[in-house]
């Protein structure tokens, strides 16, 4: 990662990579996404746009589990992880002992589907995922590679951020969330495919508008995070304490007990309950 990068990634949150992928590699992702292409569930209508103007359409197209592909169609998913471009540039990003956290993932578009409303933003501070720069050194909890398998020009739709609102202190006006009245900070940056574009996910605003070309979005998403911050797990029971722990050892623990057993991460859907101390000190779920 040179200084002109370096400078682009704090300066605004995000950094294009051009021409990454070569035209081999391009055409084996791409015809992986035509292999998979009848799977990908289309979303219901609204859910992404929840109640914008801006943003409605049909609706998203969104597939998870490129890395469980049969042989082989999983391969050039499996190279993106680890790519060289990358490593590179993640061992700056999250520092040297990144991993992945969830993804890879297809986002589809056909002309009309609908965007997703922005999200993410340096306010509240959000530990887990947030941006910090201490001493020449930059640190973000989470970050988004998204691979372009094909061109998005000016206009087209797919990704938009507001470049710099990692470093946000301000809530999100709501027009901003919902880009109905986006206050001219929206960007939708154009990408060819090959590109790699990197967002600092959820300490930026980001999200989506609408696809409005005839030409299919498709951006495969890989989310990365620094070592020590954990957002998501790949299966939902990975959190729960007899697998993270093992059962020997919460085998006859009362309910509070299991509460603070369960493994980390936000996305455990809900599982995971706070605790509380009534006046009696007695500890119980919330
Ligand atoms: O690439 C996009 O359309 C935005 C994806 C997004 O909002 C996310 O990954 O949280």
């Amino acid at each position: 990662m040179d200084k002109h990068e370096l400078y682009l990634w704090d300066l605004t949150g995000y950094l294009i990579v051009r021409n990454v992928l070569t035209a081999e590699e391009l055409a084996a992702a791409n015809a992986a996404i035509d292999y998979c292409q009848d799977k990908i569930p289309v979303g219901e209508a609204g859910l992404g746009s929840r109640g914008s103007n801006a943003l409605k359409g049909t609706g998203r197209l969104e597939m998870h589990g490129l890395l469980e592909l049969p042989k082989p169609h999983c391969e050039p998913f499996r190279k993106m992880i680890a790519h060289p471009a990358l490593v590179t540039r993640l061992n700056v990003m999250c520092g040297r002992y990144f991993r992945l956290d969830h993804g890879p993932l297809i986002i589809a578009g056909v002309k009309g589907t609908e965007g997703l409303t922005l999200h993410g933003s340096g306010e509240p501070h959000k530990p887990v995922v947030a941006y910090h720069h201490q001493n020449g050194t930059p640190y973000c909890g989470g970050v988004t590679v998204t691979w372009q398998l094909t061109d998005v020009a000016e206009g087209d739709g797919g990704f938009v951020c507001v470049p710099g609102s990692h470093k946000s202190r301000y809530p999100m006006p709501d027009g901003v969330r919902t880009c109905d009245d986006d206050l001219g900070v929206v960007i939708q940056p154009p990408m060819q495919a090959g590109d790699v574009l990197f967002f600092m996910d959820g300490a930026q605003t980001h999200g989506t508008h609408p696809w409005r070309s005839e030409n299919p979005r498709r951006s495969v998403l890989i989310k990365y995070a620094a070592r020590d911050a954990v957002r998501g797990v790949p299966r939902k029971e990975l959190f729960l304490p007899e697998v993270w722990w093992g059962e020997e050892i919460v085998d006859g623990m009362t309910e509070a007990q299991r509460a603070v057993m369960y493994g980390p991460g936000v996305h455990h859907g809900g599982v995971i309950k706070p605790l509380t101390v009534d006046e009696d000190g007695t500890v119980r779920i919330e």
